[in-house]
């Protein structure tokens, strides 16, 4: 079997709440900007959101969406050759970003929103598939499950199986556990843990777990302060086979995942 190393997807929010980055990309030229810096980093792909999906965070009305993404897009693919992954969970914001030259589709509600799988139906681009219980509203108040990987590993036998009758191949499928999507600390925890519990379904993984509160859960430390543990954790899902890390280090990122290569190539 050939080895194809994990993917980096480095985060481009363009929203003005952007918190992680503590910046505010409204402009094409900011958007530019930090692109160019992402992949100057070395990543193979950029994540573009114009709506925070941050617990509690508000919601964004399409026009506005539509206002920050669009140009950003199209921007970025004037100027550079990367792939550009376009985090929403709208339809119509799936096929203006995809016509723009967006070439992912990032949706954290799997595509159960009005209209997205038709929307992503239409396109031929990968869909990445995030689980999510509840939405950002709410979902962290008292996430429970009866068995987590049973749950998660439904809905997205669920999830694949709406996909293949909107006519979407399974192959252009990747799933996410959505880490800190309605899950408590444990129940994060218990996901990075056992990825290989995930991946019997077929499609690849994206794992998602930079700066997150699992994170400074652990080592104890504000947003400002994860980068190591946030390399770590990502190099660990890397290691139990993740196809994608999305992250907001992306210089250290890379950096810890040729070591995590070098290391897969040898193994027997
Ligand atoms: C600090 C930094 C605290 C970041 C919280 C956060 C995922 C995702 C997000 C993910 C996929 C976030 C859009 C949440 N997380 N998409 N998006 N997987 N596929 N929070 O895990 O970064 S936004």
């Amino acid at each position: 079997m050939e080895i194809v190393p994990p993917k980096v997807m480095g985060v481009l929010n363009i929203t003005p709440d952007s918190f992680s980055d503590g910046g505010f990309y409204f402009e094409p030229e900011k958007a530019i900007d930090r692109a160019a810096s992402l992949i100057g980093q070395g990543a193979d792909i950029l994540d573009i959101g114009g709506e925070s999906t941050r617990p509690g965070a508000a919601a964004v009305s399409l026009e506005e969406e539509l206002s920050r993404v669009i140009p950003a897009i199209k921007a970025i693919r004037s100027r550079f050759d990367v792939d550009i992954s376009i985090d929403t969970s709208k339809a119509a914001v799936m096929t203006d970003a995809v016509n723009a030259g967006a070439t992912m589709i990032n949706d954290v509600y799997a595509l159960r929103n009005e209209g997205a799988l038709s929307a992503a139906a239409e396109t031929t681009v990968p869909i990445c598939l995030m689980h999510m219980q509840g939405t950002p509203e709410t979902m962290q108040d008292a996430p429970q499950y009866k068995n987590l990987f049973d749950e998660i590993n439904a809905f997205f036998r669920e999830r694949i199986a709406a996909c293949e009758i909107a006519g979407i191949d399974k192959e252009r499928l990747i799933l996410d556990p959505g880490i800190g999507f309605g899950k408590t600390h444990q129940q994060n925890v218990q996901l990075l843990a056992n990825l290989e519990q995930l991946k019997w379904l077929g499609p690849q993984l994206l794992v998602g777990v930079s700066r997150k509160s699992v994170i400074g859960n652990i080592v104890g430390k504000p947003v400002e302060e994860r980068m190591i543990g946030s390399v770590v954790a990502g190099i660990l899902a890397a290691w139990q086979g993740a196809s994608i890390l999305r992250v907001h280090d992306v210089k250290e990122t890379v950096d810890a995942l040729a070591v995590c290569n070098a290391l897969m190539a040898e193994r027997r």
